[in-house]
């Protein structure tokens, strides 16, 4: 059984509250906004006065137009009037940025499904199941435990962060149990068209977005014998879009690649996106995790201060002893 039942004083929590601050991660991704919009949908029905934050940016084309449903700043008065706070997709507490900071002293209740991170508020109030495979899915569980009806826009929010994360049905592994894909189905009996979603979430991207896709793969370099593909992206390349997405799911269909990692750079930062291949035996969440960053077993990430040359050496020397 995935979605364990909720533990009581969450439950409670959100019941006795009238103010709720829902959070999510920085940089957010489909399932982190999804996760979000959802929630805050489920909590309104119940009378709630619910409180969006993110700090952003809202970068990928799929949560754009989202951007204006959320604050980017806690307003003082939210904060004087000790909301409770709900926490989503994070699994340590600096993920959100500094949204989250004015709410330090609020009761805080986490719902997660990364298999690494740090706890950060009281065992009672996290819900934190890494065989979810999104953390859309959690707020699925959390409406049902809740007793709030699914209506057809929650089931879409729900089915997106859902698709986001397991690429489409594509890293849904047989552990998850055929309970993931009853509740999939719930979704789709709730109008949700898996087709549409498709097309929506893909569509509209420019001719010059692939010819930039090409320019990274054509600069791919292959390491161990091709078990680790890598590729970056320089402010220079001027690059519009986000690329990762597209270039991991290519170079994972390379013959006897085990690891793919990305490097972007950041200003003084580079972002490692890193994805291990399934069946590769490579934890790369764990791989990530010390590095700084976090993640689940097969893909995963980290932020690393240095120049880019220096940061790709050091990660594929340190990927020796797990490659
Ligand atoms: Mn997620």
């Amino acid at each position: 059984m995935v979605y364990t039942p909720f533990p009581m004083d969450i439950l409670t929590a959100i019941r006795s509250a009238e103010d709720i601050v829902v959070i999510g991660h920085s940089n957010p991704d489909g399932d982190c906004v999804f996760s979000q919009l959802a929630l805050s949908r489920v909590l309104t029905s119940l009378g709630k006065h619910v409180t969006l934050l993110n700090e952003g940016p809202f970068a990928r084309d799929e949560i754009a137009r989202f951007e204006n449903m959320f604050l980017t700043e806690a307003p003082s008065s939210l904060v004087e009037r000790n909301p409770l706070v709900i926490v989503v997709d994070c699994s340590t507490i600096d993920r959100p940025g500094k949204v989250i900071a004015p709410f330090a002293s609020c009761r805080m209740i986490v719902l997660d499904h990364h298999s690494s991170g740090e706890p950060f508020t009281d065992s009672s109030l996290m819900y934190i199941q890494p065989l979810s495979v999104s953390t859309t899915l959690i707020v699925d569980a959390l409406r049902e435990a809740l007793g709030v009806p699914l209506d057809q826009t929650t089931a879409s929010y729900i089915y997106k962060g859902f698709v986001t994360d397991t690429g489409f049905f594509h890293f849904i592994s047989d552990k998850v149990g055929g309970e993931t894909l009853r509740r999939v189905s719930h979704l789709v009996d709730h109008g949700v068209s898996p087709y549409c979603v498709y097309d929506e979430m893909h569509d509209g991207k420019s001719l010059s977005y692939f010819k930039g896709v090409a320019g990274l793969v054509d600069r791919v370099q292959s390491r161990y014998d091709g078990a680790l593909l890598y590729t970056w992206q320089t402010d220079d390349d001027g690059f519009e879009g986000k690329p990762a997405d597209d270039i991991y799911a290519q170079l994972l269909q390379v013959e006897g690649v085990r690891v793919v990692l990305f490097f972007k750079q950041k200003e003084d930062e580079i972002d490692i996106g890193m994805r291990s291949k399934n069946g590769s035996g490579i934890d790369i969440g764990a791989f990530a995790s010390s590095h700084g960053g976090g993640g689940h077993r097969y893909a995963a990430g980290a932020k690393v201060k240095g120049e880019l040359d220096d940061v790709i050496r050091n990660t594929i020397e340190d990927l020796r002893s797990v490659l």
